[in-house]
């Protein structure tokens, strides 16, 4: 694990959330929290170089130019991208998404076509398919969960074999359920099926050390809020080939080679997809949150969740009365741990967690369908990532006993 000195870097883990209650914040997987290496840089941006990117010949400008493609090269290579041309800035992975949706989606698809995506998504990738399929009569299917919280590989194979599957979406871990897929094989079922893939990394990039070119998936999107950054930015990579041939998402300045009334000609790999003026002090916080990430390691970050998720488990499990969701072990998951407390609705949980400082989520957690298929109720979810420490678990498991004696 992490030292503990590693949350000197982030000013909200010092702050009470009421006064004589320290923040025991364990809601990363919403957003985490923003080491003062990333705020420094965003102010520093406003405060010395605030211009805009790609436009005026001048020193701003040219700095803040800078800065933006630089933050690029780096998430290029954080990924292993083979170029930073294919490192496409979005507002976030849920605009990732729908880029592919109305680009590739629209191009590619029709009547006859399968889409496949599963039944653990956000819905940040599920809504833009069930619209996808909608506009253009391709059909929707789903890759069923196992009970234990994975994805049915068998169904997934046959799923393959037996439709004209053109496009594959799956989440590299699930938000709710915390578990991590086999990206790797599974892009490689679907591309001897001849099916294109898209990965929602939102719960991967910020977890576990990520090559683009080793899971060989056509597409990955992901979002900065989960990994150290600023909220307002995210990342479509995607294969060259697939981009060079897609039309723009939206038109407007910057994503321009040449305008005439007549017609319009696009800008290059990747500013064909960037339309206005970019999120600029957000890609530079974001670069340098990778900076950071790097500094310790992804593996060392994936190693510290795994001991932090393997403490927790065992905490809670022995609280008699919380069940948690997912996968029974450690090492198929990453940091989150969705709540079933008995006979306490989680609004409640989590309202009564505030009271000692403890943040979590409750509800459903933008991916309904799931606990339709698995018939669960709503949970309180905790989760982790690189400043949580076993005295907060230990906290959280305290709590629960509070909450359980109060709801008697
Ligand atoms: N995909 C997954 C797997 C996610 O966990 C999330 C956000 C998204 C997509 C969407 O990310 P966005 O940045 O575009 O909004 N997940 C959560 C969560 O679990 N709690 O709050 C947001």
């Amino acid at each position: 694990m992490f030292d503990a000195a590693i949350r000197d870097d982030f000013p909200t883990l010092s702050r009470e959330v009421k006064p004589g209650v320290p923040l025991i914040y364990l809601d990363s997987a919403a957003t985490s929290q923003k080491p003062n290496a990333v705020i420094d840089a965003m102010t520093d941006y406003y405060r010395r170089y605030n211009s805009n990117v790609h436009r005026g010949i001048h020193t701003l400008s040219e700095e803040a130019t800078a800065g933006y493609e630089g933050a690029r090269l780096k998430i290029a290579r954080f990924i292993n991208a083979p170029s930073e041309a294919e490192v496409i800035f979005t507002r976030h992975t849920t605009e990732a998404i729908n880029l592919v949706a109305w680009t590739w989606g629209l191009e590619n698809l029709g009547p006859g076509a399968v889409l496949l995506s599963t039944q653990m998504e956000h819905h940040a990738n599920l809504v833009p398919w069930q619209m996808l399929a909608a506009r253009t009569g391709a059909t929707l299917r789903y890759v069923p969960v196992t009970p234990d919280g994975m994805l049915d590989q068998e169904a997934y194979t046959r799923l393959l074999n037996e439709e004209n599957v053109r496009l594959v979406a799956f989440s590299h871990m699930s938000n709710v359920l915390g578990s991590i897929q086999p990206v790797k094989a599974m892009v490689a079922a679907a591309h001897a099926a001849g099916a294109v893939v898209l990965v929602d990394g939102a719960q991967g990039v910020p977890h576990l050390p990520v090559d683009v070119q080793a899971l060989d998936a056509d597409f990955y999107a992901f979002s900065a809020h989960k990994m150290l950054g600023p909220t307002g930015i995210g990342v479509l990579y995607g294969k060259r080939a697939l981009l060079e041939a897609m039309p723009p998402f939206m038109g407007g300045g910057d994503m321009i080679k040449k305008v005439t009334l007549e017609g319009t000609t696009y800008n290059e790999l990747p500013w064909k997809f960037e339309a206005g003026t970019p999120a600029i002090a957000e890609a530079i916080g974001l670069g340098a949150a990778v900076d950071y990430l790097e500094g310790l390691g992804m593996q060392a970050v994936h190693a510290h969740e795994q001991a932090i998720t393997s403490y927790a488990l065992e905490r809670l499990a022995e609280v008699p009365f919380v069940e948690i969701v997912g996968p029974p072990t450690a090492e198929q998951r990453g940091g989150v741990a969705a709540m079933l407390v008995d006979g306490v609705h989680p609004h409640d949980v989590s309202q009564l967690l505030d009271g000692y400082g403890i943040a979590i989520r409750a509800g459903k957690h933008c991916a309904h369908p799931i606990h339709d298929v698995l018939e669960i109720q709503p949970t309180a979810r905790a989760s982790f990532y690189i400043y949580t420490v076993p005295e907060e678990i230990d906290a959280l498991v305290e709590g629960l006993y509070k909450v359980k004696d109060f709801f008697g």
